[in-house]
Order: structure tokens, then C-alpha cells, then sequence
């Protein structure tokens, strides 16, 4: 179909008039399945990938199976950037497997130390009007330059590197209409907080955020892309800012200026919903533990003891956040009972700040200098002391993500980071300088290998296996009965880092058997010896859980390893999307309960009997669970593609 009639056909259903905003835009002109005014779902075509590490081992193991020879998208990137500095072997072999595989199959590869892949990704690839697609749930970044970004699991990334359309929801497109200045002291972080104030963490699947009106202007690039990273807290399928005179400007100074396009809502443009921020009456904001959409202002935390301050993430780790950091810390010592830890988010960045002189300011004040990668954010080092307050820019504040359980992690801004750290109280900032948006970044790709045989790869090259790479392993058809058990119960907003803890035990990320060892560890560690032992007695393990299951990462381990252990259904009150979308790759039903009450009545053991599970995957997707305490009605919404995979035990299976 050529790209023309797929935008009028776009028009035709979605548009009563022709004006059509930046997302339509985007959207129209890679659709290549349904109808967003009749489907459900939609098939888009995918320019580019990214990966990282810990989920890149899967995702090419994946490709791998595929048979493909090369990569058939614009540009496929694998960065190293989670696991880099864990003890024992299994890292560097995985670090050797990627290496190999990129050299086959026609990957740009990003050394360990070359920088945070969302970062890098905007910096040297990222390409406004195209769509990115990224085996990590900040993917959404690109959308800081005007890039449809989307974050899912590594085997969607896999199909898509195939040169396979990726289904995304009919989206629901909302407005953030900005008016207004950011106040001195106050910057991006404020202002993605101040959205997940209003919309909070869940009830948000399906929409896509587009930043709209004024206030978009007064906003340099990595300001928009801490917000629409941060967007991927929401639940929303992404985020995207328009691509004006301030996105040229970047990518100019990035010598990408051959890469810009204009993209920005016609006159007149509609949306399904429109909620206006206005930037000047933005505070300082953080957000409390457990969870990014627990809001509150800093000044209502004044004075609150800080034992531990944290900068960098892909979320805030720019030349624009650890300058101004520098700026605020000048002449300054960090206050001598706070740790201070510094992670820039690339190679980039830490050149600038050395050229300027902003490395030997932070250096001078106390800060320890990180590596640039994701480090403390997932729990990699850093771990806060036991009950510590520990500040941080990042976009998670999960309990114990961290690394430590009775830790109490805020996210703030690099602003009210660098205040606090001087004070040892929480402290918002009074303001600083702006930084200016350098004329000139200084180009140095030297960590990304393989480029001469970016796309075309090199036939019969070798691919390096450690013992830490084992294979992926394939789900069974959906039986016609499921003789079942409530392996677990867990409550609201489970997050992936619930069920597939990432930290200490990331580097089993390649290797499903060990991983699987640790599933819900932190809920209850004799999950994975539960569920085998249901398994030998001839019993189908089933997860009940409360509303928004599976938030955060996109880690398609949080079901893969799960349909290790023989789990075939979740049935939970509601289901994040990423997640709700790895659970059909892996053949297990995303089922949620047709009366949320019934939630209450079951325990954990309990034996389930769901008759005829098959035949209502294939109808209606209506089911009567025999429970306990009597029957219950439970409902999935598959489309055709998603129904097919769930019969056939998952994608892989289904190839
Ligand atoms: C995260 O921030 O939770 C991660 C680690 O980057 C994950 C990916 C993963 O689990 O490997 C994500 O955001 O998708
Ligand atoms: Fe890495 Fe943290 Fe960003 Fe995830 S959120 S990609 S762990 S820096």
C-alpha cells in the first residue's frame, strides 16, 4: 500500500476534517495494518530498533530462531549500558554474544562505557517523523525529537528487525497543552511530575501524550526528552514532542541537521483530550515512595534529613542536567553525611563536562564519579544504607529497586538533587543559570562498532555462546481445560521488578532456567519451587493479582520465566500494557476478573478449574472460573493476531 492512500485512509476513519496532529502524522504514515477508527489494534512499520543488554540477549536469541540472514529495518542499535560491572562471567559473555551477534546480522553495537542507550540514541540516531522501537520502556526518549518511540519485549523488537509491523492499541491521543516558563529552580522533572499528578501511574493504556502549545518552545531538547521518557510512568503507549526550530537546533549542533524534518500539529488539529500545564505556576516536585505518581512538593519535605543523593538515568543524565548540577555545586562541598553519586548518560556528555571544567567542579565538591550506564538506577550499585532517604533523578522509585527494601527513594530533579546534597536536607533549588544549548557537541563514535556493516551484517560470521546463554524456550498450544491452582496472590501495582527482580540477579537474564529461580522473589521465594511441584502433580499454575499488573520495564522475563514455570494465565483486576503484550508472546491469557469483588475471594492454593479456557480464547473471550468459593466470570479482549498466538502457545511457537 503506498504511503499516500494510508494517510487518507487515516483521515478517512479517524478525521472528520483534515488538520491532523503530530502523532496522526507519524501514525499515518507507517500504518500498515487495520484501521484505527474500527480495530482495536493497529500494525505499524517499524524504521528503527534499539536494545540493551539485558534484554538484547533475548531479543537476538529470538531473531536468531527466526532464520533471518540480516536485519531488514532502517537501523537496528544493541547497547551495553545495564550489566556492566556485576561480578563473575556471565556479563562479559553476554557482552561477547551481543558483539557477535551485531557483527552478523548488520547491528550498530555500543561498547559498555559508550553511554545509557536512550541517551545515545537521541544524540546520534534518533530521527524525527520515524519510529523507533526498543526492547527498554524508556524508549519513549526519542520522542523528546519528535520520533514515535516505543518501548515492548525483546521478541517484538525481534519480528520488527525482521521487517514485521508492530501492533500498537488504536490510540487515544491527549494534548498536554504548555503555556508559560519554567521558574528559576523548577525544569523538566517538575513537569513530568506534574502530569503523573494529574494522571497517575495506571488507567492511562492505549493513549499517547502529544505536547502541544506555547510552552513547547521555551523547552530545549533534553528537557522534552526527560518528559516524554518519564512518560513511560504514565502506562501510556508513548509520548512525543513536535519537531520545530528547537529540534533543528540539536540536531544541527549534533552535525545531524540532514536528519531533521519539520513535524507539527496543523492548524486546527484535534485531539481526544486536552489537559493545559502551565509552566510558570510549576514547584519543585519529587515523588515519594514506592512510586513515581506519588507526588508531592519538595517544600512540603523541607528540612527532611537526606542520606543519599543520586544523579544521572537516562531520565536526567544530559550535558544540560550535570552542568547545571556543576553550576549549583561550584565552589561548594556536598554536605558531609550525604553520598553523592554522578552518572552522565554518555561519552558526550562527560567530554563536555571535562572541557568546561564542570568534572573537576563535582569532583572537587565530593561527588563520586559514576560510570556512564545505568548503574544505581536499576539497582546495579549504590544500594542505599538500611531506612536511608536517598534522592534520586531517575524514573522508578519501585521498593527496592534500589537495591535495598526499607529505603526511602524520592525522584527529584537534578535541581533539588544538587540543593539537597549541600545541605543534607531536602532543599529546593533557588535557581541558576540556564544552560545554554551548546552551538557544537563534540562527535566522537568511536564506541559504535560494526557501522561499515550496519544492514547488511557478514554471512557465516560466528557467533560466541558462554555457558550463560541457553536457549529460549517455547510455550505449549492452549489445552481445550486447564486444571489450575492460584500459585500466587498478589495486590495492586505489581511491577515487573516484582516478579522478575532485576539487580544482583540481572545477569541470569540470558540464561531462563537460573533466572526463573528468582521469579517473585521479593513477593514470596518459594514461588519458582511451588510452581514445579504444582507442574509434577499436573496442575497449571495461574497468577491472581489487583489492578495494574506488570508495570515498569518492559522485561519480557517477567513472562517468559513465568511460562517457564508453567504459568498459562494471570487474572488480575486490570494489566499494564507492555506487559499484558509479553504475556501473549509467551502464550499465557491476560484474563481480568468481569467483577473486581471477586478478587477478595480467593487465597493463594486455591485449586481453579477453567473449562473450556480454549474455546473461549477462541469466542468471545468469556470465561466461568470454578473457584472455592463458587464460580466467577473472567474476560480477555483479544484481537485475531492476539487470540492466534495465545492458541498456538506464543509467538515463537506460532512461527
Ligand atoms: C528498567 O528501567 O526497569 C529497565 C531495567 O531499563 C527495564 C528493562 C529491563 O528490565 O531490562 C525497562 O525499563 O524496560
Ligand atoms: Fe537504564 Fe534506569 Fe533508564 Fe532503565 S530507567 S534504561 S535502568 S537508566
Amino acid at each position: 500500500m503506498s504511503e499516500a492512500i494510508v494517510v487518507e485512509k487515516w483521515y478517512n476513519t479517524r478525521m472528520s476534517t483534515k488538520p491532523m496532529n503530530v502523532v496522526e502524522k507519524i501514525l499515518a504514515a507507517h500504518l500498515v495494518e487495520g484501521d484505527p477508527a474500527r480495530d482495536a489494534e493497529v500494525g505499524i512499520h517499524i524504521d528503527q530498533t534499539l536494545t540493551q543488554d539485558a534484554t538484547g540477549t533475548m531479543a537476538y536469541l529470538q531473531f536468531e530462531s527466526m532464520g533471518v540472514s540480516h536485519v531488514r529495518n532502517d537501523l537496528a542499535v544493541s547497547y551495553v549500558d545495564h550489566n556492566t560491572v556485576q561480578i563473575g562471567f556471565e556479563n562479559a559473555d553476554d557482552h561477547d554474544f551481543l558483539a557477535s551477534v551485531a557483527r552478523k546480522y548488520g547491528i550498530i553495537y555500543s561498547k559498555a562505557g559508550n553511554g545509557i542507550c536512550h541517551q545515545l540514541h537521541l544524540e546520534r540516531f534518533g530521527k524525527p517523523g520515524t519510529t523507533l522501537l526498543g526492547s527498554d520502556s524508556h524508549t519513549p526518549t526519542g520522542g523528546g525529537i519528535g520520533q514515535i518511540a516505543i518501548g515492548a519485549g525483546g521478541i517484538d523488537i525481534a519480528v520488527a528487525m525482521a521487517g514485521g509491523a508492530f501492533h500498537i492499541p488504536s490510540p487515544k491521543i491527549r494534548a498536554i497543552r504548555l503555556k508559560g516558563r519554567l521558574r528559576k529552580g523548577v525544569s523538566a522533572k517538575d513537569v513530568i511530575l506534574t502530569v503523573l499528578a494529574k494522571f497517575g501511574t495506571k488507567g492511562n493504556v492505549g493513549w499517547i501524550f502529544e505536547y502541544t502549545g506555547p510552552g513547547v518552545a521555551t523547552l530545549d531538547v533534553p528537557s522534552r526528552a526527560t518528559i516524554t521518557n518519564m512518560g513511560a510512568e504514565l502506562g501510556v503507549t508513548t509520548s512525543v514532542f513536535p519537531s520545530d526550530a528547537v529540534t533543528r537546533q540539536f540536531l544541527a549542533a549534533q552535525g545531524r541537521v540532514k536528519d531533521f524534518t519539520e513535524i507539527v500539529a496543523d492548524r486546527g488539529a484535534s485531539y481526544d483530550d486536552v489537559f493545559e500545564v502551565d509552566l510558570a505556576k510549576i514547584e519543585p516536585l519529587a515523588a515519594a515512595p514506592h512510586s513515581p505518581g506519588n507526588v508531592v512538593t519538595v517544600a512540603s519535605m523541607k528540612g527532611t534529613k537526606v542520606n543519599q543523593v543520586m544523579i544521572g538515568s537516562c531520565t536526567n543524565s544530559s550535558y544540560r542536567d550535570i552542568r547545571t548540577v556543576a553550576q549549583i555545586l561550584k565552589g561548594k562541598r556536598v554536605a558531609d553525611d550525604v553520598e553523592v553519586g554522578i552518572a552522565c548518560g554518555s561519552r558526550q556528555v562527560v567530554n563536555m563536562l571535562a572541557a568546561d571544567g564542570s568534572l573537576a567542579i563535582l569532583v572537587k565538591a565530593g561527588c563520586r564519579i559514576l560510570e556512564n550506564a545505568c548503574g544505581f538506577c536499576i539497582g546495579a550499585h549504590m544500594s542505599p544504607a538500611t531506612n536511608a532517604v536517598s534522592l534520586r533523578t531517575n524514573n522508578r522509585n519501585f521498593e527496592g529497586r534500589s537495591g535495598t527494601k526499607s529505603a526511602q527513594v524520592y525522584l527529584v530533579s537534578p535541581e533539588t538533587a544538587a540543593a539537597s546534597a549541600l545541605t543534607g536536607l531536602f532543599t529546593a533549588c533557588a535557581g541558576t543559570k540556564a544552560v545554554p544549548a551548546p552551538k557544537r557537541f563534540p562527535i566522537d563514535d568511536a564506541m559504535f562498532l560494526y557501522r561499515e556493516t550496519a544492514g547488511k551484517g557478514v554471512r557465516g560470521a560466528k557467533i560466541i555462546r558462554g555457558p550463560n546463554i541457553a536457549a529460549v524456550p517455547k510455550g505449549e498450544p492452549l489445552a481445550a481445560n486447564i486444571r489450575g491452582v492460584a500459585a500466587i496472590k498478589v495486590g495492586d501495582r505489581i511491577t515487573t521488578d516484582h516478579i522478575m527482580p532485576a539487580g544482583a540477579r540481572l545477569k541470569f537474564r540470558s540464561n531462563v532456567p537460573q533466572y526463573a529461580k528468582f521469579v517473585f522473589e521479593p513477593c514470596d521465594p518459594k514461588f519458582h519451587d511451588k510452581c514445579l511441584a504444582n507442574k509434577d502433580s499436573g496442575l497449571v499454575n495461574v497468577i491472581i493479582a489487583g489492578e495494574s499488573y506488570g508495570q515498569g520495564s518492559s522485561r519480557e522475563h517477567a513472562a517468559l520465566c513465568p511460562m517457564y514455570l508453567g504459568v498459562k494465565a494471570v487474572i488480575a483486576k486490570s494489566i499494564e500494557r507492555i506487559h499484558r503484550a509479553n504475556l501473549i508472546n509467551f502464550g499465557i491469557v491476560p484474563f481480568t476478573f468481569a467483577d473486581p469483588r471477586d478478587y477478595d475471594k480467593l487465597e493463594a492454593g486455591d485449586k481453579l478449574e477453567l473449562n473450556g479456557v480454549r474455546a473461549a480464547v477462541e469466542g468471545d473471550g468469556t470465561l466461568q472460573v470454578k473457584g472455592p468459593k463458587g464460580a466467577f466470570t473472567v474476560k480477555t479482549a483479544l484481537s485475531e493476531r492476539e487470540r492466534h498466538l495465545i492458541l498456538c502457545g506464543g509467538l515463537l511457537a506460532s512461527l
